[in-house]
């Protein structure tokens, strides 16, 4: 069978990932609330067969008292949640550092930090000390939870250090780890100074997973070029060991999505906006404020698009609903700023006194707002200038169950692997592109929408987030089986 000898009993999984899925506000000297964030891994978890998991992870918060500490992991234990404690210089060097200033820019192909040169190298040492230390913090608390039997499933690029750590500690741990972003190019990889010591922990991992081939690729040819390793159809071998390397695209909760829409108070909200935006197109744009989403691109190819159809003008509306995230990075800001700008300058040359044809949201929307989003847009765009996946292009496509609304998506993002056929697909840096192709999904005929879109909708409702998940550790579960059989033979 595929799970061997735990065929009869429940496959106990733990998942470790920088975050666990809840924010945690303190009431008092003991007393935590909790609200667990229904993301996608979440109900992809709750959604597999026969697993009993649990999460590892950063709760967000800093606690530097025990009776704090012991409070929230009481708290967390009803959720099935482990805490790993992190002091705020850790948090500040391995999240905000290395984390997040060098692997997510260099992953999406915006390079290495190059302001100051001198001040980054020296940085570099320390954050990727302080990388290794919160890393090795992770594992601590894996190996005080773990059983025998257990599989271990690590996510993301802040945690490329831990099957290493896993490993060292138990050769025998089942250890998985899947990254949510991009695999850059090995060119571009190359240059980071940690480069071997990151890519032989992670073939520490019995398996290895990415959204797409080119990633799975781009990472054995690393391997390969950086290590002088072996890459095989399976993965990349070293010394008779082989680590397996596959592509696992991700999908989304779908009938989640369904569900909302049948709600009542869902169906108010899309008669609502259906009334706000009557004789408009709605287009809609829905990103955490990050530069890989190409915001600003995405705005100027409207604005091509409003100089060049005069006609549409009062006839079409953009809708940007956009979260900000890491607001203590300068650059971060600057982007804010500079979208505000964009924007305003738009809305300034196009608008009348009674309609503006951008509506741009600093902020997050709650789950049924979004769902009534989706479901009244005519034309979705999705225009990342790198994305490991791309959840908002899916979310869209179950949205639009009725409408069979046009979906145009960004060639970098790995969704285009999938929903290519169905969508749109443009290079968002070319502006003049993106606003033909605005002018095309606005014009297209209702044959050539609803076949694109059965496309779509068809893929989005049978490759979910529960079969990813079940894949992967049912895969991470034969790696092992097959890993001992060849010892055997
Ligand atoms: P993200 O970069 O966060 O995820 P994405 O996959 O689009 O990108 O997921 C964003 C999620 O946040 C979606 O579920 C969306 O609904 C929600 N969201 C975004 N803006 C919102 C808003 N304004 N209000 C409410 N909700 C909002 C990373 C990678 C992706 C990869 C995922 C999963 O960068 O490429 O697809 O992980 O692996």
């Amino acid at each position: 069978g595929k799970r061997g000898t735990l065929r009869n009993m429940k496959q106990r999984l733990l998942v470790v990932a920088n975050r666990l899925p809840v924010s945690a506000v303190r009431r008092g000297e003991d007393s935590w609330s909790l609200e667990i964030s229904a993301g996608g891994l979440v109900s992809a978890l709750l959604g597999v067969k026969d697993v009993d998991a649990k999460w590892i992870g950063w709760a967000g918060v800093n606690v530097s008292d025990e009776v704090g500490q012991r409070a929230l992991v009481r708290a967390l234990a009803e959720k099935r949640c482990i805490p790993v404690f992190l002091d705020e210089e850790i948090v500040h060097q391995y999240y905000n550092g290395y984390c997040n200033n060098i692997l997510w820019p260099l992953f999406h192909y915006l390079g290495l930090p190059q302001e100051d040169r001198l001040a980054t190298t020296r940085n570099f040492e320390s954050q990727f000390n302080a990388y290794k230390r919160a890393n090795q913090m992770f594992a601590d608390v894996v190996n005080q939870h773990y059983q025998e039997g257990d599989v271990v499933w690590c996510h993301d690029y802040h945690l490329m250090f831990l099957p290493k750590c896993l490993k060292e500690h138990n050769s025998k741990m089942k250890v998985g780890w899947f990254l949510h972003t991009p695999f850059p190019s090995s060119e571009i990889y190359r240059t980071l100074p940690s480069r071997s010591d990151l890519l032989r922990s992670v073939l520490a991992a019995d398996l290895v997973g990415f959204h797409t081939y080119d990633y799975a690729r781009h990472f054995v040819s690393a391997c390969t070029r950086i290590l002088g390793l072996e890459g095989t159809p399976e993965g990349v071998e070293d010394q008779g060991r082989l680590t397996r390397v596959a592509a696992f695209p991700i999908g989304i909760d779908s009938e989640r999505f369904k569900r909302a829409l049948d709600l009542p108070a869902v169906k108010k909200h899309v008669q609502e906006l259906t009334q706000r935006f009557a004789g408009r197109k709605v287009m809609l744009g829905v990103d955490r404020l990050d530069m890989i989403k190409g915001i600003p691109q995405k705005i100027l190819a409207f604005e091509k698009f409003l100089e060049e159809n005069s006609d549409w003008r009062d006839k079409v509306v953009l809708l940007q609903i956009a979260v900000p995230t890491r607001t203590d990075v300068p650059e971060y800001q600057k982007l804010t700023s500079q979208v505000h700008e964009i924007v305003g300058r738009i809305n300034g040359r196009f608008g009348t006194l009674s309609a503006v044809p951008i509506h741009h949201l600093d902020r997050s929307l709650d789950f049924h707002a979004l769902c009534a989003l989706y479901a009244v847009t005519d034309v979705a765009l999705v225009t990342s200038l790198r994305d490991g996946m791309n959840l908002v292009s899916y979310e869209f496509v179950a949205c639009q169950g009725s409408k069979k609304g046009v979906l145009i998506l960004s060639e970098f993002a790995g969704a285009a692997q999938s929903l290519g056929a169905g969508a749109i697909l443009v290079n968002p840096w070319n502006i003049t592109e993106v606003a033909k192709s605005i002018e095309h999904a606005l014009k297209m005929t209702s044959e050539e929408r609803e076949k694109r879109h059965r496309h779509n909708y068809a893929h989005v409702t049978t490759h979910t987030a529960q079969d990813w998940a079940e894949t992967f550790v049912s895969e991470l579960n034969d790696t092992i089986v097959e890993a001992q059989l060849r010892t055997r033979q």
